[in-house]
């Protein structure tokens, strides 16, 4: 059985597409819902409508693969509740944006197979009751532990039994940094502008900290050892993905509409607290999360 942890849009969409028979939902220890299984409206990339229909697991003892699709700043107190009653030798996927989150509970518990898992699949839920799949993408899978080294092709080809494409990643850390990069450079200027992400490129803020954001950036990951892409190949990165998204809202802006906690520490606030460690100044990445936090009621 494919437990999933997170019953959100990421879940949602995980849930209705693996085989009917071998997913369930685990439950927020703070909600024990009180029917025995979740119902939904699920709709295509196709626009094809179902109602979805998955058990809430009661009892982790027979889980297989562990799905995490909580927000980045409630993974590691949702895995503190469930992963004691996992066994150890069941992979969990770590599907988080952004950075900190994943090495938080890698270190937590470096004895089990833990993997991450970087995707651009995109899903939301414009009602409660209702995830739409509004883009097909691709997924990378691979391991934050030593333990889950072995792991990665069985879950690779568990989560393809989906009909999503998903590959197996050696570098899986390296992927999360490519992604992250996006979001630092896209999701707090979407927020702090209240605009989809194509309208950030022609404002004067965007390209007033573009460029000293991506030279911050770039310092980080040739520190790290990810890399050694230039500030110019970083902006122009994450302007053809602005681009290619003009008319979406950021999951940024979208938890900022909604009254949400963001996930702004694990993107420019994680760039932050790199930086201190490695005594690399990041004021650009500091005034963006700073910016966002204001917006945020959390
Ligand atoms: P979401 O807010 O829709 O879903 C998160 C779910 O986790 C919510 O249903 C929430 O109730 C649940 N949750 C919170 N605390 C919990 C706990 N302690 N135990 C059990 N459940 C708990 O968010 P989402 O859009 O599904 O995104 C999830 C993660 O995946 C985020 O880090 C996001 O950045 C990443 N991601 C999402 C997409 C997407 O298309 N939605 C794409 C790529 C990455
Ligand atoms: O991942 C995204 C997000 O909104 O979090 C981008 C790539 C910016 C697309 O909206």
């Amino acid at each position: 059985m494919i437990g999933i942890l997170g019953a959100g849009s990421l879940g949602r969409l995980w849930a209705a597409l693996l085989p009917q028979d071998q997913v369930a939902f685990l439950p927020r220890p703070d909600a024990r819902p009180a029917a025995t299984s979740l119902s939904y409206t699920f709709e295509s990339v196709n626009e094809i409508r179902q109602t979805i229909t998955r058990p809430w697991l009661q009892s982790a003892e027979n889980l297989t693969l562990l799905l995490v699709t909580t927000k980045a700043g409630d993974t590691l107190t949702a895995l503190q509740h469930w992963l004691p009653q996992i066994p150890e030798s069941v992979p969990a996927v770590l599907f988080q944006n952004g950075l900190g989150s994943q090495q938080a509970v890698a270190a937590t518990w470096p004895e089990r197979p833990i993997l991450a898992a970087s995707t651009t699949e995109g899903a939301n839920r414009p009602e409660p009751d209702r995830v739409v799949h509004a883009g097909t993408g691709e997924t990378w899978v691979g391991a934050l532990t030593r333990e889950a080294r072995s792991a990665v092709s069985g879950v690779v080809s568990q989560l393809g039994s989906s009909g999503l494409v998903v590959h197996g990643e050696d570098q899986i850390l390296v992927r999360l940094w490519q992604k992250l990069v996006v979001n630092a450079g896209i999701n707090p200027f979407t927020a702090i502008l209240d605009c989809p992400n194509g309208d950030i490129l022609a404002t004067e803020f965007f390209l007033d900290h573009i460029d000293p954001l991506c030279s911050e950036i770039a310092r980080l990951m040739a520190a790290e050892g990810i890399g050694t892409p230039t500030a110019g190949e970083l902006r122009q990165r994450i302007e053809t993905v602005a681009r290619n998204t003009a008319r979406n809202t950021s999951s940024m802006r979208g938890d900022i509409l909604n009254g949400r906690r963001t996930e702004i520490d694990f993107i420019n606030g994680y760039l932050v607290q790199l930086g201190q460690r490695l005594e690399i100044p990041t004021p650009v990445n500091q005034l963006l999360t700073d910016k966002v936090k204001q917006l945020s009621p959390h």
